[in-house]
């Protein structure tokens, strides 16, 4: 018998897990091609295929104690979900987890960061191949499009990589950097949560997002970023954005997959 479908199959109690998993499926502020909701599943679907090892961490992730806890009720109303991340997340940085948020639409972080910041003053790296930026979307303030103006806003400071289809003259904004410049960027004494939006790779290496953009990051540049953030204290990630539909190959939930166990090592390996 097997049980539940879990990330890489790993089922330590939380208790004894320095790494707790979460998935939040949400999808209702989508302005283009949907599937979102389905990414944690598919994910962890995905990771079924992976090894247990980073190589490049050198990492084995058994030892380290990963705890999957499964999905936030995606049929709640969007308040509530991003309520109920919020508390979950909260609970897991008090007992001092590494917490891994899976989503969903990008919105997630917001209730991820929201938890992060209210144990103190938080710098949030972001990538993305959008800015995330407007004050509002369609007349709202919450959802995909305005997510990191509104991290921003609680954040001490904001670094976004990655970028590449601006909105007017936010390109001329100081929250910009290059791969390598992340690491001048960041204040070495604030803990760091990173919003990894799948979209910021390059669609040829992960092309089942919900709005691909031509001329992205490659594989090797965010192991490279990923690097760089693991001297720092990185108290959390989520990875968003994964659009299982425009998938077909499934070589995006693979990569979302990996890119799961890599922050993973990297951040909480050692
Ligand atoms: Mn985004």
């Amino acid at each position: 018998m097997i049980g539940p479908l879990r990330f890489l199959g790993l089922d330590t109690p939380l208790e004894r897990a320095r790494v707790a998993i979460l998935g939040v499926p949400l999808e209702r502020t989508v302005s283009w091609r949907g599937g979102p909701a389905q990414a944690p599943t598919v994910i962890r679907a995905a990771s079924d295929s992976i090894e247990l090892y980073s190589h490049l961490f050198r990492c084995d992730l058994r030892p380290i104690g990963v705890c999957d806890l499964g999905d936030v009720d995606p049929h709640l109303p969007m308040e509530e979900m991003l309520a109920l991340a919020e508390r979950e997340v909260e609970r897991l940085l008090r007992l001092g987890k590494g917490v891994v948020v899976l989503g969903g639409e990008h919105t997630v972080a917001l209730p991820a960061v929201r938890a992060a910041s209210s144990q103190g003053p938080l710098q949030v790296v972001a990538l993305d191949a959008h800015t995330d930026l407007r004050d509002d979307y369609g007349g709202e303030r919450v959802a995909h499009a305005t997510v990191l103006r509104r991290v921003e806003e609680l954040a001490s400071r904001l670094v976004i990589v990655g970028a590449r289809s601006f909105v007017g003259d936010e390109v001329d904004e100081p929250v910009f950097a290059k791969p390598g410049e992340l690491p001048s960027r960041l204040d070495p004494g604030l803990p760091v949560w990173l919003t990894l939006d799948l979209d910021a790779l390059d669609p040829s290496l992960c092309p089942g997002v919900t709005n691909p953009e031509p001329g992205g990051l490659s594989y090797p540049e965010v192991i490279e970023i990923y690097r760089a953030l693991s001297r720092f204290r990185v108290v959390g990630m989520d990875l968003v954005e994964l659009a299982p539909p425009f998938d077909p190959s499934g070589v995006s939930a693979v990569t979302a997959a990996k890119l799961v166990l890599e922050g993973i090592a990297a951040f909480w390996g050692r």
